[in-house]
This record gives C-alpha cells, structure tokens and sequence, in this order.
C-alpha cells in the first residue's frame, strides 16, 4: 500500500497521460503509480472522474482525445488490432467547469474481451471504473442490440466485486445503486436514425431506455441479466451518439494524427455538445455524500486495489472508514504543521513576550490548527475517528503551549532579572549609602514604589511576579536591618544623651547635697557660735550687771570717794579707765549681737 502522507508533492506543470493503474501480470496484482497517485494528492477543490469502459479496439482513447482537445500527447492510440491500453490511465489536464469551479478529469481503461486477459480481471477493471467514476461511459460500435448488451455482462458481476456493507450482502445490488456513477451508452459509428416503435423521432436518451425496457422473449437469459443490473445499478442513465470521425477506411487507421478539421464535421459538432454536456452535467466525486479531494480518492483506489490483490472484494464501507481516517491523520498533520509553523513564527524571536500576548497568540494559533484539523478531518461531523484525532492534536497543542509558555517565561525571567536589576539601582545605592532612616520612611516609600511601577511597566511574562518576590527575599533584610538600624541609632543616641543628663543631675544633686551639708554644718557652726554668744551675752549681761552693778558701787565708792575726796585725781583717773573698759566691753557686745544676727540668718 502506498503511504500517500510520504508522497512529495510536486507541481506537475507539463500536460501528458500517465499510467493510474498498473496490473503486473508477474504477480498478478495492481500497482497505484506512484506518479498519478502524487498528481492526485494535491488536487484542491472540487474534482471529478469520467471514465470511459468498453471492449477493446473500439476508440475510447481517441474519443477522450477528442474531448480533451489533445492529440500526440494525450492518451495512447495506435492503429493495429492489438490491445493497446492497459491498466487505467489518467490525462493531467482537466476540462474545467469555471461557474461551478468542477475540475473533470479523464480516465481511460483497458478494453474488454481483448483475449489477453481473464473475465475476472476485465471485471475487476470494469469494477474499479465504476468505484472511479463521477460519469461512467460505456463505448460500443453501432447500436444497441442483444450483442452490445451482453458486452456489458461485466456489470452483472458488479455486486461479486463491489460490496457496500461489511455484513448483509443480500441487498447488495439495490444498496450499490446509491454508490455508482451516472451512466452514459455512447454509441460510436451510429448513423441510423433513432425511433421508437410508433416510428417517432426519439433521443439517445429515450433510445436507452426503450432498449433496457425491452422484454421481448427472444432476449437471452444474459441479456435480461444485464438490463435489469443496469436498470437496478445505474438510476441516472443517458446515451450520446457519434457517427464514425472520417470515412476513409485508411485515415481512420491514423485518424489519431489528423487535425480537427480533417475529422467530419458532425463528428466534431456531436464530440462539443458532449464536452458541454459533460461540463454541464458532471458531479464532483463523491463517496457517501461527501465530496472527495484527490488524497481521499487516492486513499479510495488504493483500499480498493488493495483489496483485490488480497484475493477480497472491495468494500465501499471500509474504503470510507480508510478514508475518514486517513483524512483524520492528514488533519492532524496539517494542524500540528500549520501549528509548528505559526510557533516559530510567533516565538522564533528572542524577544519574549508579556503573559496577555503569549495568551492571545495562543489561543489565535490554536484556533488557526483547529480550523484546519476540522476543514480537513471533519470531513462528516461526528466520524468514527474525528474525536480520537481531535484529542490528539489537543494534546499535542497543550504540550506545546506549556513548552512556548516555559520557554517564554525563561526569556523572561533573564530579561527581567536584567530590569530589576536595573530598576533598583537607585534603591541599591541608598541602600547601601545608608540613606534610609526611621525619620525618612517616607523617602524610602517614595524610591521603593518608584522601583515597583518600573518593574512593572518593563517587566513581563507570568513569572514576573515571582522574579520580584525572589529579589525583595533577597533584599528585605538589607532594608530592614537598616531601617532597625536607624531606630536603635536614634534610640540609642537619645539614651545616652539621657544618661548624661542624669549624670549632670546626680552631680548637682550631689553638689546640692553638699552644699546643703556644708550649709547644714556652717548653720550648726553657727547655732554653736550663737548659743555660745548667747552664753557669752548671759556672761557679759551678767558681767555687765556685775558691771554694773561695780559701777553702781564704783559709783557709790566714788561717791563715797568723792565724799572722801582722797585723790580726787587718781579717783578720777580709775574712773576714766574704767569707762574705757566699759566702753570696750560695750563694742564687744555690740559686736556679738552683730555676729549672732548674721548667723541665725546666714
Ligand atoms: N470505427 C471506428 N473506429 C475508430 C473510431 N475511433 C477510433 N477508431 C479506430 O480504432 C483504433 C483504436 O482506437 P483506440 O482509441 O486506441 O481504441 P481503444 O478502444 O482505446 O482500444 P484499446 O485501448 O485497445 O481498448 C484507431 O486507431 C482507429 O483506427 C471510431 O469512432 N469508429
Ligand atoms: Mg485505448
């Protein structure tokens, strides 16, 4: 089997016929070529298959020229009697339906009963013709009689060659009617004028249906057979006639070489109005209802032939499920491409990106993969294997988003290392200066918030956060043991400055203290000196009584004296000195009243 995600594709720009199927006679199998099977792979759009059958020599090759408009280039046509095409055969160039956008694409198969090959091969290719085909055509000489439908016995043996289901084969020729082609007669060399029993004027069309319709008894057993297969088979049926390209026997054997214009001119107005009908009138390929892009087809072919090689009959139902699948890993690998692709466009950069953006990209390049997984996987909603490859590419995608997201967050958290390094460079110098104090807290807010809003504003990515938190651990003890610092400072300052002060207070106390001492014992001394002045005023009172009283009696004696008059002279000389001792005892207790004052006050 050819593994189609392996085939490279490259643009075929040169127009030719290339072989789509090979039969290899050595080991009795068919071969899907490589080259058609590349062509196919990148088909785009909408594309269809109309493929021409019949028994071999009979000018299907030249026909398909024709409508082509090619000739030494297109398919292989030669004059002998020998089977010339083999296998089946694709023309590169397609016609194309511009308003509906439909490419139609030509294939050409090997004639029947050519007597080279086996009744089961000619059915197996008259079998894979059918599978192929959007328009089938069958090609015979002349009219449609007993012999020209039994020519289509092969299609008798379709239901022995293709199976709908896995199980229930019984309804298997009604159920394949759903899966086969429209079905066109062509009718080479036809020159009669078609009527209908009443001998009126009737169309090819009409002409194949009166010929399938007729139940006449001399029909053989055969030929009942392949009317009702063809009736049951094809629904969509219709016949198209071509007179023979040119008279002369001689330029009909090379009549591959000639130009149109030397081809009868109702041969070239009846191959037009077939081309135009073709156009008009072909669908795109489709299987289940679905229409089929040149990998599915590829991938429908290759199941099939893979199938017979296998000594099985093809079964439509598996083929699909190939197909689903094989369109489900496609998805996926485009999806997790075009994903790739859209990753390392977005972060090929080393710039790294904030947290919102990485975000938005995501989710914008997640949207893009799915878009295209679904264009391509959901090729009906719901398939067998839609979900299991959706989980895939989910899985594949989160992956990758959780390693964009890392490698995003690594890139930034060096860039922002780099910004909080450069952001806390005035907050690291005052720092470090000391600058910070207790009674400049709010300077110190003013420079941290300014550090926090650049950090901010310059860092990015989700680990931002963390970067801050890992540099603030760092660096909060340094801030802290400053500010504390400072409080001890002041604290410390203000104690000593306390003590001092107390210390100045104990010594004045203590100064004080004395002083009052020395006051305590200057007044004792004093109280001493008075109480003894006291005592010596007692003394000198009584001494100045006695005194006194001397006086008295002194005076009495100088009264006496005087009465005497003895020595008034020397009386009176005793009585001068003693006045003077009067008068000095009299300062001396003038001078103690004096001293006893000061002392009580002092
Ligand atoms: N009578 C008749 N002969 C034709 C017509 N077209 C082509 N031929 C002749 O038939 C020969 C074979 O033509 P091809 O186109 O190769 O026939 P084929 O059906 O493709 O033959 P295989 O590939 O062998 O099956 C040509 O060389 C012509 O001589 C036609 O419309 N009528
Ligand atoms: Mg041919």
């Amino acid at each position: 089997m050819i593994d189609l995600d392996q085939i490279k594709l490259e643009q075929i720009n040169d127009f030719k016929a290339i072989q789509l199927i090979t039969f290899v006679s050595q080991n009795n199998k068919f071969e899907l070529n490589n080259e058609a099977a590349q062509f196919l792979s990148q088909l785009k759009g909408n594309i269809a298959f109309v493929v021409i059958c019949g028994k071999y020599r009979t000018g299907k090759s030249f026909l398909l020229n024709k409508l082509i408009d090619v000739q030494n280039e297109g398919f292989q046509v030669s004059p002998s009697t020998n089977s010339c095409t083999q296998g089946i055969w694709l023309y590169t160039k397609p016609i194309i339906n511009k308003q509906s956008n439909l490419q139609i694409y030509f294939l050409d198969t090997e004639g029947s009963e050519s007597g080279v090959k086996s009744q089961t091969h000619d059915a197996k290719i008259f079998a894979l013709a059918i599978l192929m085909s959007s328009t089938f055509m069958f090609n015979s000489i002349g009219c449609i009689d007993e012999q020209s439908i039994i020519q289509l016995h092969l299609t008798t043996l379709l239901s022995k060659n293709i199976q709908v289901q896995d199980h229930d084969n019984n309804n298997n020729e009604n159920i394949l009617g759903y899966y086969t082609p429209k079905f066109i007669w062509l009718l080479r060399d036809f020159v009669l004028e078609m009527k209908d029993g009443q001998n009126r004027k009737i169309t090819p069309k009409e002409y194949l249906e009166l010929a399938l319709h007729d139940d006449r008894q001399y029909q053989s057993e055969n030929s009942k057979k392949v009317r009702k297969t063809l009736l049951t088979c094809f629904k969509d049926r219709n016949c198209f006639q071509f007179v023979r390209p040119v008279i002369n026997e001689n330029e009909l054997q090379r009549v591959n070489q000639l130009s149109n214009n030397q081809l009868r001119e109702e041969f070239q107005q009846q191959v037009t109005q077939f081309r135009e009908y073709l156009l008009k009138n072909t669908s795109p390929k489709q299987l289940n209802g679905v229409n089929l892009n040149g990998r599915m087809f590829c991938k429908m072919i290759d199941t099939f032939i893979s199938n017979f090689n296998k000594g099985k009959v093809p079964i439509i139902s598996t083929a699909w499920e190939h197909i689903v699948e094989t369109e489900c890993q496609q998805g996926l690998a485009q999806a997790k491409q075009l994903y790739e692709t859209n990753l390392k466009k977005y972060f090929g950069a080393d710039e790294a990106k904030s947290f919102e953006e990485i975000f938005q990209i995501l989710k914008k390049i997640r949207d893009e993969s799915f878009q295209t997984f679904h264009y391509i996987a959901g090729i009906r909603e719901k398939n067998n294997h839609f979900e299991e490859y959706k989980k895939k590419l989910l899985d594949f995608m989160t992956e990758k988003e959780n390693l964009a997201i890392r490698l995003n967050d690594d890139m930034n958290n060096t860039k922002n290392e780099e910004v909080i390094a450069e952001v806390s460079q005035k907050l690291k110098e005052n720092l470090d200066q000391e600058t910070f104090t207790i009674d400049n807290l709010e300077v110190f807010f003013q420079h941290f918030n300014e550090f926090l809003t650049a950090y901010d504003k310059k860092s990015a990515g989700t680990e931002k956060a963390n970067t801050l938190i890992h540099f603030l651990q760092n660096h909060h003890p340094i801030i802290v043991k400053q500010l504390v610092n400072s409080i001890v400072q002041k604290y410390s300052k203000n104690k000593n400055q306390a003590e001092e002060e107390k210390a100045v207070q104990q010594v004045k106390e203590k100064q004080l203290l004395d002083n009052i001492k020395i006051l305590e014992q200057n007044i004792q001394q004093h109280e001493t000196k008075i109480k003894k002045l006291d005592q010596d005023k007692v003394q000198l009172e009584a001494q100045k009584k006695q005194l006194s009283d001397q006086l008295s009696k002194l005076q009495t004696e100088n009264k006496t004296i005087r009465d005497n008059i003895k020595d008034v002279d020397e009386l009176q000389n005793v009585i001068l000195q003693k006045n003077e001792e009067i008068q000095n005892l009299r300062k001396m207790i003038t001078s103690l009243q004096t001293k006893k004052k000061k002392g009580c006050c002092g």
